[in-house]
C-alpha cells in the first residue's frame, strides 16, 4: 500500500495530491496515508506536506529500494526476490547464510554500506555509503564445480554492458574478475560456492561496483587503483561531473546476468558447450588481458608470458618464457 500511495505522488511529481483524494482512491484511512508518506519521506523521498494542498513529491537524490529496484523488471530468475538494507558487514556473508537457509536460486542482496566488505583471499573490499553497488546474487547454477569461473566471467560481462548501456563507455576486462575503466578497477567480483563432490549447492556472485566516488571516498591507499564510473566517464573537462543511477545500473545486471544465467542452466551438455563457448568469446571482447604480456602469481609461483587465451572453463592460458604453456584457474595477473 505504501507503494500504491508512491506511485500516485509519481504520477503527480510536482504537483499537489491531496490526504482525502488519496484516501478514497486507496481505500484507507487519511491516518494511514499519513502513515505511508512519514515512512517514504524516512527511506528518503522528499514529500512536501501542506495542510491545505495535500502531498506534493519532488525529484530528489535517487532512492533505492527492493520495490524501486524490483518495480517492472522483467527477469524470471535472477533478481526476483530482493533484499535491500541499509548497511550490511558483507553482502556475501548475508546471501550465504540466507542460501544455506533455502533462498530462492537468484535473490540479490543489496546493501547501501559494507562494514567489511570481502575482496578475494581474506582482503578487504572498501564500501562507502550510498556512492556504490554492493550487490551479491545468490545462484543454484547445475554446472560442475570445477566450470564455476564461466559464472564470474559470466557476471563480469553483464556488468560490462550494463557500464556500457548505462554511461555510454566501453570498459575493459582484466582476468579473472576486475572491470577496468581508464586502466581503474571500478568493479570487483568475489564468486563463493558452496558444494559437493560433484555438485554446487549454491554459489554467491559478489559484485562491488565503484559509481559515484569522488577520489576523496576511497582510502588514500586505493586512490592511485581505483576509480568510480564518475570520476572514470567524465572526461576531461566535464565539472562537476555526471552521477549515475545506481538503480538503473543494478537492473541492468540483474536483466543481463538473467539471460546469460537462464542459458548457461541447462542439462543438455552440447547446449551447454555451446553457451560456454559464447559467453568466453563474449568476454574476450571485453578481455584487456588476451595478447599482453603477463606475471600470474599462482601457489607462491611466478608465471611470465603472454596470456594467449582463456579455456572453455575460464582459466587463462599463458605461453611462459621457459617455453611452457600454462593454465592458470586462479591468482592474480598483472599486465
Ligand atoms: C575483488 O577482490 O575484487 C572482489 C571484490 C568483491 C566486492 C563485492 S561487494 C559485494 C560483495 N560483498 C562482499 O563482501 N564482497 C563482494 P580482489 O581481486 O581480491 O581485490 C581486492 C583488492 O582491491 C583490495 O585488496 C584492494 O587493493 C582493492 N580494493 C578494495 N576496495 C576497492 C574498491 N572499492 N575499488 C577498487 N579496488 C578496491
Amino acid at each position: 500500500m505504501k507503494y500504491k500511495v508512491l506511485n500516485k505522488l509519481k504520477a503527480n511529481m510536482g504537483l499537489y495530491v491531496s490526504g482525502e483524494a488519496l484516501s478514497e482512491q486507496l481505500g484507507v484511512s487519511r491516518t494511514a496515508v499519513w502513515k505511508y508518506i512519514n515512512e517514504l519521506k524516512s527511506q528518503g523521498y522528499i514529500i512536501e506536506s501542506s495542510s491545505k494542498k495535500g502531498y506534493s513529491l519532488s525529484e530528489g537524490p535517487e532512492v533505492i529500494s527492493a520495490y524501486e529496484i524490483g518495480h517492472g523488471l522483467e527477469t524470471q530468475v535472477v533478481g526476483k526476490d530482493i533484499k535491500y538494507f541499509n548497511e550490511l558487514d558483507s553482502t556475501n556473508t548475508y546471501a550465504k547464510l540466507i542460501a544455506a537457509e533455502g533462498c530462492a536460486d537468484g535473490t540479490a542482496v543489496i546493501a547501501e554500506a559494507q562494514t567489511a566488505g570481502k575482496g578475494r583471499l581474506g582482503r578487504g573490499w572498501s564500501s562507502a555509503h550510498k556512492k556504490g553497488i554492493w550487490m551479491s546474487i545468490v545462484l543454484r547454477p547445475l554446472i560442475a564445480p570445477e566450470e564455476i569461473q564461466i559464472m564470474t566471467l559470466a557476471a563480469s560481462i553483464a556488468v560490462a554492458k550494463a557500464i556500457e548501456q548505462e554511461c555510454h563507455v566501453r570498459p575493459g576486462i582484466k582476468w579473472p574478475n576486475d572491470v577496468l575503466l581508464e586502466s581503474k578497477k571500478v568493479c570487483g567480483i568475489l564468486t563463493e560456492m558452496n558444494c559437493e563432490i560433484e555438485r554446487i549447492n549454491f554459489l554467491v556472485l559478489g559484485i562491488g561496483i565503484n559509481v559515484n566516488h569522488d577520489m576523496e571516498d576511497f582510502p588514500e591507499a586505493l586512490r592511485e587503483i581505483a576509480g568510480s564510473l564518475k570520476e572514470c566517464c567524465g572526461g576531461e573537462v566535464a565539472e562537476p561531473k555526471k552521477e549515475f543511477s545506481r538503480k538503473n545500473i543494478i537492473r541492468c545486471i540483474l536483466a543481463e546476468l538473467d539471460v546469460i544465467y537462464r542459458r548457461l542452466n541447462t542439462e543438455n551438455e552440447e547446449a551447454y558447450a555451446d553457451e560456454a563457448k559464447q559467453i568466453v568469446d563474449e568476454w574476450k571482447k571485453y578481455s584487456v588481458t588476451i595478447g599482453r604480456r603477463v606475471k600470474a602469481a599462482m601457489k607462491g609461483q611466478e608465471l611470465v608470458g603472454v596470456a594467449t587465451d582463456i579455456t572453455r572453463d575460464g582459466r587463462l592460458i599463458i605461453a611462459c618464457e621457459d617455453g611452457s604453456i600454462r593454465e592458470v584457474m586462479s591468482g592474480e595477473v598483472s599486465v
